[in-house]
């Protein structure tokens, strides 16, 4: 198994009672396909009930199918079955699967408005069998929550990745438009399944070229082959797009030669491509250029845009990772501060998009406190999938508990209960577009995302684009069961570590509040020390603070006041250290090493323990590995076994750097109870490490 099937093995059902009774579930199917959506959707039935039940389905007419597919309309009497409110609730992209009892005999129904929710639905009836669930009495009414669920593809048109960690990238830019690799249709399938629609094929850090009438051919091809699986390509672009690529003067939103420019490039996409989403836009940040580069806001740049591709219902997704030396005292507010006063102004069409915390990406932060600061505009979260800040594609990190911490927290915006969950599924301003963005995680490699595991962060994302209220755990049953085994004693065990699994990455990188100590541009090992390298902003020391008193970063009114851009429930909360919890301590607050925590250790002694406790559970991980190898396929296995080896003496790495690191300031010692660290902190600091090609080194 070299994981290449990701989570749509179908392998043959173990349990032979179960077989049987599956087998007689689907015996003659009546699924009429007229449409290229509706026979991809076929064809994945085709395959899925060949491998779980090793059979050849029959199709049948519809009165002698004991399993009926279609959009409403195509089933007939069965379709009639459906009571009204349900047609309602399941709009465009949802789907009924229901047991139907028809003169004592028993039929299921799988159906939706659109031939997309039969695509749904017959992806989430598969799933059903290859979790093993009973079709008996199915009653399933379901609808995604959100409607951009959208993968962010940081693809360069040389194939190079950024902060990919699976090889390159998957699109062959040489070889399109003329050959479609069947990887794209696999992509799809996958896509498809956990209900992603929208693929956004390059870097933020845009290349003008994606825009030429070359690339849009190729981009053109793609969109061809991902629509039949409901899915829309988006490009990101660059602004300055009307100078580098039109030769005009300037990008200024507000020029009319550079809105004409716009809208005619948006005309030419939608003559190739009737259904192209929309742009993504980075802009005023990391060097990109921007509206501000013309003296104008966010809102003026992001609606030239969306009014060029408005006739077209397209979007555009305007990110909202800002960030320069404007605000010196602390780069967590920047964001908050240029979007707050332009609330209302963006056109319907544009999303803004918002990392999950306010710096960027990291093991743990606090929620953005733009998400609730925003109420007339559509909102967008960005989540990272690729594990740029977790390990790479060595550490097994499963980020669903990650996402879920923030689509859990309460902004209190409209009052209590006003998660950003609620919000981005649209119950705190009902009129608005929302979504979610994860920055993939997918490459070239034979099993997608470097890390088997890794796999699980790209399926949790579009399960939770499709419903943010999901638990962490069912999704990582799910997962665990169609990509492995159904056996318990693997299912149990595994989900516990996968569960644990980004705790204990947190512990031994950033516990406590800790947070952008990582080693400078690479971002994978530890680089406490970083100062001094251009930027105050970039350093690690601008973010711990750490000094002979103590450590971590004042936010509260006596710091920057980065918590007087929440509301006053949330900065009372994290403000208050009687409440404010033991993992946003030093995000929020700068405190003597002697500070008495909640366990009744001082804080030096708890960072220790934080640090040691982080690299104890990789070892706990690799001995629960180790013990469910008779269920596991030995290729996989044993490349898991090997990485998880890379990740315990990595996690050794980064404790022992950090703890040595911070000593030097607090002076005491590492407590008896623990193993001292077997080099001193010059070896930690002199380690360098090979990185991915283009992002410089450890
Ligand atoms: C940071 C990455 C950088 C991205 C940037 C972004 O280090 O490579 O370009 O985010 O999101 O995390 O634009």
């Amino acid at each position: 198994d070299n994981g290449y099937e990701l989570w749509l093995k179908y392998k043959h059902i173990q349990n032979p009672a179960v077989e049987t009774r599956y087998r007689s579930q689907v015996n003659g199917i009546y699924f009429p396909s007229n449409t290229d959506r509706l026979l991809v959707a076929r064809k994945e039935l085709v395959r899925g009930l060949g491998g779980l039940l090793n059979i050849q389905p029959k199709f049948a007419s519809i009165d002698q199918s004991s399993l009926i597919v279609g959009t409403i309309p195509q089933t007939g009497w069965a379709g009639r079955t459906i009571d009204a409110s349900s047609i309602q609730t399941i709009g465009n992209e949802g789907y009924i699967i229901k047991t139907i009892k028809q003169n004592g005999k028993s039929v299921i129904l799988i159906a939706g408005n659109t031939d997309t929710g039969v695509l749904y639905g017959t992806f989430a009836f598969l799933k059903l069998m290859q979790t093993g669930k009973s079709l008996d009495n199915l009653n399933i009414v379901d609808y995604p929550k959100t409607s951009y669920r959208v993968l962010d593809h940081w693809d360069n048109p040389d194939r190079s990745v950024e902060r990919g960690y699976a090889g390159f990238s998957i699109w062959n830019w040489h070889k399109l438009p003329g050959y479609i690799d069947p990887r794209y249709i696999d992509y799809a399938r996958a896509n498809a399944s956990v209900g992603i629609n929208g693929s956004v094929l390059n870097n933020v850090n845009a290349n003008v070229q994606m825009l030429s009438p070359f690339y849009l051919a190729k981009v053109k091809a793609l969109a061809d082959a991902f629509r039949p699986y409901g899915i829309r390509v988006y490009l990101a672009v660059k602004f300055s797009s009307p100078v580098e690529l039109g030769g005009l003067k300037t990008a200024d939103p507000l020029d009319t030669a550079v809105q004409r420019w716009w809208k005619s490039k948006a005309d030419e996409i939608y003559r190739a491509i009737p259904d192209f989403g929309g742009f993504l836009v980075k802009a005023n940040s990391e060097g990109q250029p921007g509206p501000q580069t013309y003296g104008r806001n966010h809102a003026e740049g992001a609606n030239m845009l969306a009014d060029a591709v408005a006739p077209h219902h397209g979007i555009v997704m305007w990110r909202a990772f800002v960030y320069d030396h404007k605000v010196p005292d602390d780069r967590a507010k920047q964001a908050y501060n240029e979007f707050t006063p332009l609330d209302g102004k963006f056109r319907p069409n544009v999303m803004v998009q918002v990392k999950n915390g306010p710096i960027d990406f990291q093991p743990r932060e606090p929620f953005h406190p733009l998400f609730g600061a925003l109420p007339n505009t559509p909102i967008m979260l960005e989540v990272q999938l690729t594990q740029e800040y977790l390990g790479f594609s060595t550490n097994l990190v499963y980020e669903a508990p990650l996402f879920k911490e923030v689509l859990n927290s309460d902004t209190y915006a409209n009052g209590k209960g006003t998660t950003v969950s609620k919000i981005l599924q649209g119950k705190y301003n009902p009129k608005l577009i929302t979504g979610m963005a994860g920055v993939a995680n997918i490459g070239t490699d034979l099993n997608w995302c470097g890390h088997p595991f890794a796999q699980a962060n790209w399926y949790c994302f579009g399960r939770l684009a499709w419903n943010p209220d999901q638990t962490s755990a069912e999704i990582a049953d799910d997962w665990l069961k169609m990509t492995f085994t159904n056996d318990q004693r693997f299912v149990g065990p595994v989900k516990q570590e996968m569960l644990q699994s980004r705790e204990n990455t947190v512990n031994y990188m950033t516990p406590l509040g800790l947070h952008h100590i990582m080693s400078a541009n690479g971002h994978y090992g530890p680089g406490p020390w970083t100062d001094n390298i251009g930027r105050a902003d970039w350093t690690a020391v601008y973010y711990h603070k750490a000094d002979t008193n103590g450590v971590g970063f004042d936010r509260t009114a006596t710091g920057s006041n980065a918590l007087g851009q929440y509301r006053p429930e949330v900065a009372k909360y994290y403000g208050d250290l009687a409440t404010c919890p033991d993992e946003y301590l030093l995000w929020f607050h700068h405190l003597s090493w002697n500070y008495k925590m909640r366990s009744g250790k001082t804080l030096w002694d708890e960072m220790v323990h934080h640090y040691y406790e982080g690299a104890d559970s990789v070892k706990h991980m690799q001995q629960v590995w180790n013990s469910v190898q008779p269920y596991v396929d030995p290729e996989l296995h044993d490349e898991v076994k090997q990485l998880m080896a890379v990740q315990y003496a990595e996690a050794i790495r980064w404790r022992n750097s950090c703890v040595l690191y911070f000593q030097t300031f607090s002076r005491k010692p590492i407590p008896a109870v623990y193993p001292q660290p077997e080099h001193d902190l010059s070896y930690y600091r002199s380690l360098r490490f090979m990185n991915v090609p283009g992002q410089g080194t450890n």
